[in-house]
C-alpha cells in the first residue's frame, strides 16, 4: 500500500465493503493496481483525491457521452433537486423522457424505466417469457447483461474480468434454461434453435459486444438472429446498455437497420444517474403490470432526478455529430494502434462510433474465446503506465474504450504521447 489518500481511502472502504467497491470491474486488482477514489469529474477529466489529474477514457463505463458535469446536465439535476428528490408518485419528466426515448428509437412504442441495466434485462427477459409462455433464452459467451441470474452463465465483464468459474449462487436451475452459444457463430444457433425452439423464448444480444472487449457483429450475424428468432416464435432482445446512443443516436438498431422486439437502455439515458429502461412495440409491452400481468415494478423507477439528467443529456446528444465523434475516435484509434505496433507488441485494435478496444493479439478478435487468447499481462502493462502519466483507461482487457464529445485533440495527443513513452 502506498500513503496516498486513494490507498487510504480503499484500506477502509475494504473494512466495510466487499472488495473495497460498490463494483468489481472498479476493483483493479486484476491490473495489479489499486483503485483510484475521484473527488470531481468536469470534461473529459477526472481528478482523484490526491489531486491527479487523467484524461477519462471510462466515462463512468458509457454514460458520460457528453463528458462530466455537462453544463446543461448539471443545471438540470440541481434545478430538479430543489423540487425535491422522490415522490413515489408519476412526474411529468417520465413522461417526456420515455416520449423522447420512443420519439428517437426507431423499434419503440413503448418503454419502461427502471434504475439500471441488470433491471432492464431482468425485466425484458420476464417479459419475453411471459409474452411467450417459453423459458429458455440464448445468450452469447462472453456478453454481460448485467447480474441477474439467468445471465450470469459465461458471462462478460467483471465477470470474465476475475474469471468467477460457474455462477456461485445461482440455483443450477436457473441457468438450466440458458443457453450458450459464441458470439458471431449463427451455426451455433441454428443448432439450439433445432434443438429447443419450441422453447425459446428469447436470444438477447449485444448488437455490438462490448464486455469482452470489443467484439463487432460478422457480417449477417444479427440478420440471422432475427431471421431465427422470427421463424421459431421467439423474440429478439437487443441489449443496448452500452451501444443505445452511443453507436449512432438511434443505437445498433438504427445504425444496422435491424428491428429488434425488445430493447433494453442503462448508462446514457441517465446522463450518470441511476436509470434502465426496456422498450418495444405495444403488443409487447402492454403486457407488463399495471396494464398486463408481467409484473415489474421500482421504488425510484422514473425518478425526478435521473429524468431530468437523461432528458437534458438526450436533448444535448440529439443535435450532435456523432459522424464527427466517430472520425475523431478512428483516427485516435488508428494512430494508437500504429504507436503500440511500432513497439513490437501484437495489437489489434477494433473500432466503431465513440468505443475502441487495445486487444494484444497477433489475429483479430471475433469471440469471447479469441479475446481470453489476448496477452493480459501486455495489458496490464499498457493500463499501470498509462495510468501513470494520467490516462484513465478501463481497468480490463474485458472492457472497452469511451471516447465523449468533450475529447480535444489536446487529450487524444496526451494519450498518444503517453503511449509512445510506455515500455514493455
Ligand atoms: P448495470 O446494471 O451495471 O447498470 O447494467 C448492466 C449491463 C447490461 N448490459 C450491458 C451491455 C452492460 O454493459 C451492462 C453493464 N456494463 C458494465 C461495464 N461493461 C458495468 C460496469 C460495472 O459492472 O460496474
Amino acid at each position: 500500500m502506498d500513503n496516498s489518500t486513494s490507498s487510504q481511502l480503499f484500506d477502509r472502504a475494504c473494512a466495510v465493503i466487499p472488495g473495497g467497491v460498490n463494483s468489481p470491474v472498479r476493483a483493479c486488482h486484476n491490473v495489479d493496481s489499486l483503485p483510484l477514489f475521484i473527488a470531481e469529474a468536469h470534461g473529459c477529466h477526472i481528478r482523484d483525491v490526491d489531486g491527479n489529474d487523467y484524461v477519462d477514457f471510462v466515462l463512468s463505463w458509457g454514460p458520460m457521452i457528453l463528458g462530466h458535469d455537462h453544463p446543461a446536465v448539471t443545471a438540470a439535476v440541481r434545478e430538479a433537486a430543489g423540487r425535491g428528490t422522490s415522490y413515489g408518485a408519476p412526474c411529468p419528466d417520465e413522461v417526456t423522457l420515455a416520449e423522447e426515448v420512443v420519439a428517437d428509437m426507431p423499434t419503440l412504442d413503448m418503454v419502461r424505466m427502471v434504475n439500471s441495466g441488470t433491471e432492464a434485462t431482468m425485466s425484458a427477459l420476464r417479459l419475453a417469457r411471459g409474452v411467450t409462455g417459453r423459458d429458455k433464452v440464448v445468450k452469447f459467451i462472453g456478453c454481460y447483461h448485467g447480474h441477474a441470474d439467468p445471465f450470469l452463465a459465461a458471462a462478460g465483464s467483471g465477470v470474465a474480468t476475475f474469471a468467477i468459474p460457474g455462477t456461485p449462487g445461482v440455483p443450477a436451475a436457473v441457468v438450466g434454461d440458458t443457453l450458450l452459444a459464441p458470439y458471431n457463430d449463427l451455426d451455433a444457433v441454428r443448432e439450439l434453435f433445432a434443438a429447443h425452439g419450441k422453447d425459446i423464448a428469447a436470444v438477447i444480444v449485444e448488437p455490438v459486444a462490448a464486455n469482452m472487449g470489443l467484439v463487432l457483429p460478422v457480417a449477417g450475424f444479427l440478420e440471422g438472429l432475427r431471421e431465427l428468432t422470427s421463424a421459431h416464435g421467439s423474440l429478439l432482445i437487443f441489449d443496448e446498455v452500452i451501444t443505445g446512443f452511443r453507436v449512432a443516436f438511434g443505437g445498433a438498431q438504427a445504425r444496422f437497420g435491424i428491428e429488434a422486439d425488445l430493447t433494453t437502455f442503462g448508462k446514457i439515458i441517465g446522463g450518470g444517474l441511476p436509470v434502465g429502461a426496456f422498450g418495444g412495440r405495444r403488443a409487447y409491452m402492454e403486457n407488463v403490470a399495471p396494464r398486463g400481468k408481467v409484473y415489474q415494478a421500482g421504488t425510484l423507477s422514473g425518478n425526478p432526478l435521473a429524468m431530468a439528467a437523461g432528458m437534458a443529456t438526450l436533448r444535448e446528444l440529439r443535435r450532435l455529430d456523432y459522424a464527427a465523434l466517430e472520425a475523431r475516435t478512428a483516427a485516435f484509434a488508428g494512430e494508437l494502434a500504429s504507436i503500440l505496433a511500432a513497439k513490437g507488441v501484437p495489437i489489434q485494435m477494433p473500432t466503431i462510433a465513440s468505443m475502441f478496444c487495445p486487444y494484444f493479439s497477433e489475429t483479430p478478435v471475433r469471440n469471447f474465446a479469441d479475446a481470453q487468447k489476448c496477452d493480459q499481462k501486455l495489458f496490464t502493462t499498457f493500463y499501470k503506465q498509462m495510468r501513470e502519466q494520467g490516462i484513465n483507461l478501463a481497468p480490463s482487457g474485458f472492457e472497452t474504450g469511451m471516447v465523449s464529445f468533450a475529447h480535444t485533440d489536446d487529450d487524444f495527443n496526451k494519450a498518444l504521447d503517453a503511449a509512445r513513452k510506455v515500455e514493455f
